[in-house]
């Protein structure tokens, strides 16, 4: 079944935006080639821009301008949310244009992270979410998207177009985990949870890639963590634009998430580059991570 088969029993605006993202998806895949260099600027986070996530950011901001669907669009790789004066609708998008980009260099898999709502508050916590997805950009081209409905993933075929390749995703409990931040900053609480889900058999899969590393996880269960570290209480990862949408994902796919204390999905975002601490997968292993993170082991 094609994606835009599939999406005829959502919500038919969540349907036009999906589309969207895999229409620009089929661009982007191209562009790794032609637009692979650095752009010689950095984003808020002081990261260096490749030319790529501009290119990919203005790509997927046009669509979503000509669309008519959104009114405001926050990117990672924009200082501000971005007000679109004539639109129609009230959508609100959160976008990570290309998650893990550094890791294009080395040919690894990286993402479009994209969150939807509504309302039009991107600053509204994840629970009030209404649909998300993502492209990862690997041997496949895949997009998973959930609209509340389970959650679906889509490859891209020979003629370019979005197929359907596993529907009602459920996240196994699975015995893998994933963990940003070197060892020497990591808390003791996060070194003891570590520890204790090797000493259970776990086995280390970290790409770098926050949308590769999750997808992993959605697949084979386990957990994905970009802890509190020492010197970064928050971790390194955003809640609006990397956080937010995969917690989402996860919980429709019958997974959790985490900053240690509460479900990423209850924060709420204080300011556009709020970073949290993240530990995102399997039920069984964010209760363990709570249960350190919250000094109770
Ligand atoms: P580190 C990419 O920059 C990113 O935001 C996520 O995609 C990824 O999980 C993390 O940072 C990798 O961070 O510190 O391991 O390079």
């Amino acid at each position: 079944m094609r994606l835009e088969e599939h999406l005829k029993s959502v919500d038919k605006d969540i349907a036009c935006l999906i589309n969207l993202v895999a229409e620009k998806a089929k661009v982007i895949q191209w562009g790794f080639l032609s637009h692979n260099f650095y752009a010689g600027t950095e984003n808020i986070y002081g990261e260096e821009q490749l030319e790529m996530d501009k290119w990919a950011d203005r790509i997927l901001f046009e669509a979503f301008e000509e669309c008519g669907l959104v009114k405001t669009v926050a990117s990672e790789e924009q200082a501000e949310i971005q007000e679109i004066v004539k639109a129609k609708g009230t959508w609100g998008i959160t976008l990570d244009p290309l998650d893990g980009v550094s890791c294009v260099e080395t040919n690894l898999a990286v993402g479009t992270i994209v969150g939807m709502f509504n309302e039009g508050n991107v600053m509204e916590k994840g629970e009030k979410m209404d649909a998300a997805c993502y492209v990862l950009y690997g041997p496949l081209t895949t997009l998973v998207y959930t609209a509340k409905k389970g959650v679906h993933e889509f490859v891209m075929n020979k003629d370019g177009d979005f197929v359907l390749r596993k529907e009602n995703i459920k996240m196994p409990e699975g015995n893998i985990y994933g963990s940003g931040g070197l060892n020497k900053d990591w808390t003791p609480e996060h070194e003891k949870y570590i520890k204790d889900l090797e000493k259970q058999g776990y086995k280390l899969r970290y790409s770098g890639s926050f949308a590769a590393d999750f997808h992993q996880v959605l697949y084979k269960g386990g957990v994905f963590t970009y802890p509190a570290l020492k010197e970064k209480p928050n971790g390194k990862l955003r809640l609006l634009f990397e956080c937010n949408p995969m917690s989402f994902i996860a919980k429709e796919a019958g997974g959790d998430s985490t900053n240690g204390e509460q479900s990423i999905l209850s924060i709420k975002p204080e300011k556009l580059d709020h970073r949290v601490p993240i530990y995102v997968g399997s039920k069984g292993a964010i209760k363990l991570a709570e249960e350190y993170m919250g000094g109770k082991k």
